[in-house]
Order: structure tokens, then C-alpha cells, then sequence
């Protein structure tokens, strides 16, 4: 059904929304689809007391999603400009929520792992909407295990490569850092990046990685900088902190700071990236349903999602 008339003869429609509208799918082992989304409703990595919530982000994600009623696929959204329909026929899979389990951090961390390494497995484009950034490690360790080599695009307004944070070495601060340490990581680029510290930045520059400023990137043209230090790479697993974002267009996260991405920069960047290689999967993170005003920061989530999704679509025509 395209997006005219959504209700036909029926009086009552689905209450219990889905990720973008896709069909949801409980069998991982069977799944047939393009991507495949799962919802991580995990704070337990969050260093900042009284910040958490995070948690309650997929289930946000769900009723923000614009395609309302309908699968997004259905949905006829055209671009103004060129009168395509980029998603129209993309197979997307709403997988469900990570089961949680109250003061298990090794049990949750390995479940997201194999969630991610179940829907890899099925040869889908993995997508994890958090959850704080500390799920980034085990999303990316199960989606990421099936290939000999892959690199990570971090977008972020902080550089989360800590070693240790308050003792703990699975935090939202720490997510990139334990990442690195998996042998089949390869190259790390960290994009955004405005808070942040000498060590972190220091530990990054010597394994190899890169950080770059939304400054920087500002002044240097966003494209030009992505072209520049996001190497040609055959997978590439991307990681979008919504923080990454001006505070201003994001209430609804964690640490908001001044001086992010415009909505239109992030996009160019996630389109930029997924010219680079193949986008074997992706999380976004840190999305605070207690802190966001009107719904704006969930939605905004929706939009990101839409969009890189949309770039990864035509980079793979
Ligand atoms: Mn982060």
C-alpha cells in the first residue's frame, strides 16, 4: 500500500509500533531481510550518575518512527528533488528487544553479541538502536566476528577510547577502546569529536586511529575530510553516538554539548562513509527518552537512521 490511503476499510489499527514499520520477526535463525534491526534497552554502561534512561530508547525509537502504521518500504517517500523512492522494496526486519537481565553485565554483553552474530549470519545489514554506547562493543563484536577484517567509523561527540572508567572497563566511555582490542578490527575513525582527553586521544593516535573535529571538518568540508581519513575499506561497521549532534538539536541524550553536526552534516557524513566500503552494520546510541522534549531527539534518531540507510541503498546499486 503506498502512502495514500493507509487505513482502507479497517476501523482499528496495530497498536505496537515496530522500528522504521518493519514486520517484526522473532525467528533470527530464519530471517530473510536486507536489514535487520534489534532494539538494546541497556544503561548499565552509563559513567555519569543521574544520566541514565537510555534504556528506554528503542521502545522511544518505536513510537517516534514517522511510517506510523505501515512498513517504511511501503511507504512512498519521495525525494523533492529527484522523485526517487530509495527504500521502496529494501527488506527491513524488526527483531525485537535484547533480553536484559537486571545486574548481569557479562550475560547481557554476551546475548548482544549474539543476537548481532545470529542476524550477521543471516547476511543482513545489522542495525542496534541503544542503549547507552557502552552496547557499541558487544553489538559490533557478534556482527563484526564473521569477517576477517573490518573497520569502525565512530561518530561521537566524545572519543570513548577510555582503558578504565570508575573501575569498569564496559562503560559508555570505554565502548570504542574495547572495540579496538578485537582482532578483527582493523582501522578506527573518530568524527565529531569536541570533548575529550590528551590520554584517550593520545592511546587512539598510537593504535593507528584518527580523530577529527566537527570544527575541522566544518572548515575542511565535510566529504573532503571523510574522503580524507575514512580509508577504502571492504566492511565497515559505524557507530553514531546521537550527541554527535549540535546540544540543541538533541535534548533527549545523554551528554549533550554545544557545537555539534547539523542535522544536513551528519547525513553527508554517514553518505560520505558508506562510499567507503560495504556497511555491514551500524548502532545508534544514546538516545535519553527522559531528557528529550516533545519526542524531537527519537525522531531525530528516526531521521539519521532513514537517511544512512537510504545512502547505504544507493551505494549499493
Ligand atoms: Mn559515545
Amino acid at each position: 500500500m503506498a502512502g495514500g490511503d493507509v487505513f482502507g476499510d479497517s476501523l482499528t489499527v496495530q497498536g505496537t509500533r515496530t522500528l522504521l514499520g518493519a514486520p517484526h520477526v522473532h525467528d533470527l535463525d530464519t530471517l530473510e531481510a536486507d536489514l535487520a534491526l534489534f532494539g538494546v534497552p541497556y544503561d548499565m554502561g552509563t559513567s555519569v550518575p543521574l544520566r541514565t534512561g537510555q534504556s528506554r530508547g528503542p521502545h522511544a525509537a518505536r513510537q517516534e518512527a514517522f511510517a506510523y502504521w505501515q512498513d517504511i518500504t511501503e511507504l512512498d517517500w519521495v525525494d523533492p528533488d529527484t522523485g526517487e523512492t530509495p527504500l521502496m522494496g529494501y527488506r527491513f526486519a524488526d527483531c525485537g528487544d535484547v533480553h536484559i537481565a537486571g545486574g548481569q553485565i557479562h550475560e547481557n554483553l554476551d546475548r548482544i553479541s549474539e543476537v548481532g552474530r545470529r542476524l550477521a549470519a543471516r547476511d543482513a545489514v545489522v542495525g542496534a538502536i541503544g542503549g547507552d554506547h557502552s552496547i557499541s562493543f558487544p553489538v559490533g563484536r557478534g556482527v563484526c566476528e564473521k569477517y576477517e577484517k573490518v573497520d569502525v567509523v565512530h561518530f561521537d561527540a566524545h572519543a570513548d577510547f577510555a582503558d578504565v572508567q570508575g573501575g569498569s572497563k564496559y562503560t559508555h566511555g570505554s565502548n570504542l577502546r574495547r572495540l579496538s582490542e578485537l582482532p578483527y578490527i582493523n582501522h578506527i575513525t573518530a568524527l565529531g569529536i569536541r570533548n575529550t582527553y590528551k590520554a584517550q586521544r593520545d592511546d587512539l593516535l598510537a593504535y593507528g586511529g584518527t580523530m577529527t573535529s566537527v570544527r575541522k571538518m566544518r572548515a575542511d568540508g565535510i566529504e573532503a575530510t571523510v574522503q580524507g581519513v575514512v580509508p577504502d575499506s571492504e566492511h565497515i561497521y559505524v557507530s553514531i553516538d546521537i550527541d554527535v549532534l549540535d546540544a540543541a538539536l538533541v535534548p533527549g541524550t545523554t551528554l549533550p554539548e554545544p557545537g555539534g553536526f547539523t542535522y544536513d552534516e551528519l547525513v553527508r557524513g554517514l553518505a560520505a562513509v558508506s562510499q567507503k566500503g560495504t556497511i555491514v552494520g551500524f548502532d545508534i546510541v544514546e538516545l535519553s527518552p527522559p531528557h528529550d522534549v516533545n519526542g524531537l531527539t527519537a525522531r531525530t534518531v528516526n531521521w539519521v537512521m532513514f537517511e544512512f540507510l537510504r545512502a547505504i541503498a544507493e551505494s549499493a546499486r
